[in-house]
């Protein structure tokens, strides 16, 4: 079922692009150090949102730290050897967090602080509306929960299906997902007019956390999943049309590789399932939940 051949290519340990802009604008000592992999969708989510959030981060050297390897530093961030990580180095001894999810919310946090702090409590950069509204709030973690219970494994799922009816099966999963989402952030948009409620999903949204959380996969499912499965996402046009936004973001853009890195990187793990290449292509293969 596998477009192509298994040419053996082996994932890529350095950004290109406009993600190899960033991380050398990113090489400095802050008070965050950022543990991530340049091919990695769960470190783009965190990356994503540092960036919007224009948070002061340093980039583990050489983005990256190769999970594959576990080096010391990566065990003691994050114990079980995954990227993202995070290392906050302003407190003594320093502190670590793992866990894109609560990464996410961690950063959502922080700057939440700093603008209260800094009087700018109606600052525009926010990934989940005011908590003054939690229903708002409620109707994006509704969308992200939607993307880590339902898309981010059926995509997985679809990537490493090996026979032809496995691939139906997994491909039909991970459109009805999609869909999923569609209805999701069509009933946000019916009960919420907060711009970040919206998120890029409508014209006068602004960049939220679904946004971040989804974007990675979605990005891969348009250049991954189309090479390795010809997958074409569904023609509906306001899911393209938030694609665009999504995928033209600057700060979506800051942290993307070139299209060949993704492709490369890929074929290892999931296109032709090789075995025993990573804890998340273990997991599918057993039908275990994802680390
Ligand atoms: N649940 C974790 C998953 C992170 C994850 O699986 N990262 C992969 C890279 S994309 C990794 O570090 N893999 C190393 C391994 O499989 O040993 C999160 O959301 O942060």
């Amino acid at each position: 079922m596998t477009n192509g051949v298994d040419t053996g290519k082996h994932y890529h340990k350095s950004c290109t692009g406009d993600a190899l802009v960033t991380v050398q604008k990113h090489s400095t000592t802050e008070d965050i150090t950022f543990f991530a992999a340049c091919f990695c969708p769960f470190v783009q989510r965190v990356w994503i949102a540092l960036e919007y959030l224009q948070i002061p981060y340093q980039v583990s050297p050489h983005v990256s730290v190769d999970p594959y390897k576990k080096p010391k530093e990566l065990l003691e961030v994050s114990p079980k050897g995954l990227v993202p990580g995070l290392k906050l180095n302003n407190f003594n001894p320093p502190k670590a967090l793992n866990e894109s999810t609560v990464i996410l919310e961690y950063v959502e946090d922080t700057d939440l602080h700093a603008q209260i702090e800094a009087s700018l409590a109606n600052s525009e950069r926010s990934l989940l509306p005011p908590k003054k509204d939690p229903y708002a709030r409620a109707l994006v973690r509704l969308q992200c929960d939607h993307v880590n219970r339902s898309l981010v494994p059926a995509f997985y799922r679809f990537l490493q299906a090996q026979d032809q009816e496995q691939s139906i099966a997994a491909g039909k999963d991970f459109l009805e997902s999609l869909d999923g989402l569609a209805g999701l952030l069509l009933r946000a948009e019916r009960e919420s007019q907060d711009p970040v409620a919206l998120g890029l999903w409508h014209e006068n949204g602004s960049l939220n956390l679904t946004d971040a959380m989804a974007g990675p996969w979605l990005f891969r499912a348009s250049n991954v999943l189309k090479h390795y499965r010809g997958f074409e996402l569904p023609e509906n046009e306001r899911f393209n049309r938030w694609l665009l936004r999504l995928f033209n973001h600057a700060s979506f853009k800051a942290t993307c590789s070139t299209e060949e890195l993704y492709l490369d990187s890929y074929e290892r793990w999931y296109a032709f399932n090789r075995p025993n290449t990573s804890q998340v292509a273990n997991a599918i293969n057993s039908g275990r939940n994802l680390p």
